[in-house]
C-alpha cells in the first residue's frame, strides 16, 4: 500500500481530515510525566479521530540525546495503519539529500515527509525514489515571512509573470512522475490555497496554520478538499497538545479533536 492509499484508508475508516501535530514542549506538558508518556496519551486518546499524525523533527532534536529515542518510540505508539509524517523540511545537494531520505524513511520509518524545494530538482530526487512514501514540497507556507519569496513575481518564460509559490507547484506537477508529491500550503494564505488546488486537483495537500496560527478553516475545507472531500491533511499541534495544561490533558485533547473533525465534516458536508 502507498501512502496516498494509506491515507485515504485511515481518512474513510475515521472519517476525518484531521492530523495530529506531536510537537512536544516541555514549557507545557505536564511535570510529572515525561515527553513520551504524553505522546502516548495524545495517541491513545486522538487515534480513532485522526487521518494522519505529523511529527516535526525540531522538538526531537532539541530533547538532546534523548530526542531521538523518544522520537522513536513515539512513532511506535501509532497504530501501523495510521500514515506518520515526519516533518523535517530537509533541502541539500543530492549526495546529502540520500541520506536524509535514508534517514527519513529507512531508519525512522516514516509514511511521508516535508520537503523544501529551493535547491531544486536534485535535492529532492533522492526522496522521490521512494515511490511508496509521500514527499510534501513546501509551496506556499503558512508564517508571516512566506512573502519575502514565495510572493515574488517571476518570469516564466512565456511572457507570464508568476509568484515563485505557483512556480513550485507547477514544477511539483512535472516532477511527479510516481505519483508520491504533495505540497505544504498554510491555512492562513486560502485564496493561494485555493488556486494550488485548482492547479491540482488529485494531490494530497498538507495544510498547518489553523488554530493556534489563526488559519480560517472555513475556507481551508472548501479550498483544500479535492472532489470527493478528501486528500486535504488539516494540521493542528498546539491546540490539541495543549487544549489542558493540566493533568486532563489527554481528555481534553480528544475533545479538541472531535470538535476539530466535526468542524472540519460539517463544512465537507455543506461545500459538497
Ligand atoms: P501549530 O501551529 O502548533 O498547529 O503547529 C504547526 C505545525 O505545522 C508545526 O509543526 C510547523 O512546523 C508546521 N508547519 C507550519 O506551521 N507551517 C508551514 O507552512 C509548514 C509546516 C509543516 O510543514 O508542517
Amino acid at each position: 500500500m502507498n501512502f496516498v492509499e494509506k491515507l485515504t484508508t485511515t481518512m474513510r475508516k475515521n472519517n476525518s481530515l484531521v492530523c495530529v501535530g506531536l510537537d512536544p514542549d516541555q514549557e507545557k506538558t505536564p511535570p510529572e510525566i515525561s515527553v513520551a508518556e504524553f505522546n502516548q496519551a495524545i495517541i491513545e486518546a486522538t487515534a480513532d479521530l485522526v487521518c494522519a499524525y505529523k511529527i516535526n523533527l525540531a522538538f526531537y532534536e532539541a530533547l538532546g540525546d534523548d530526542g531521538m529515542s523518544i522520537l522513536k518510540q513515539t512513532k511506535n505508539f501509532i497504530p501501523d495503519d495510521i500514515p506518520v509524517i515526519g516533518d523535517a523540511k530537509r533541502g541539500d545537494i543530492g549526495n546529502t539529500a540520500k541520506a536524509y531520505a535514508r534517514a527519513i524513511f529507512d531508519y525512522f520509518g516514516f509514511d511521508a515527509t516535508t520537503v523544501n524545494p529551493y535547491l531544486g530538482y536534485d535535492s529532492l530526487e533522492p526522496f522521490l525514489q521512494y515511490r511508496d512514501r509521500g514527499i510534501f514540497i513546501l509551496c506556499r507556507t503558512s508564517n508571516a515571512g512566506a512573502v519575502d519569496f514565495q510572493s515574488l513575481n517571476v518570469e516564466t518564460g512565456d511572457n507570464k509573470n508568476i509568484p515563485l509559490f505557483q512556480v513550485v507547484a507547477r514544477k511539483a506537477g512535472e516532477w511527479n512522475r510516481h505519483g508520491n508529491i504533495g505540497l505544504v500550503v498554510g491555512a492562513t494564505y486560502p485564496d493561494e490555497l485555493k488556486i494550488i488546488r485548482e492547479q491540482h486537483p488529485d494531490m494530497p495537500l498538507l495544510i498547518p496554520g489553523i488554530g493556534a496560527q489563526g488559519g480560517d478553516l472555513e475556507l481551508t475545507v472548501r479550498y483544500g478538499v479535492d472532489r470527493r472531500g478528501e486528500k486535504a491533511i488539516i494540521n493542528s499541534s498546539r491546540q490539541i497538545l495543549y487544549a489542558s495544561q493540566g493533568k486532563d490533558f489527554a481528555p481534553a485533547a480528544r475533545q479538541a479533536a472531535l470538535n476539530l473533525r466535526e468542524q472540519i465534516n460539517r463544512i465537507r458536508e455543506t461545500s459538497s
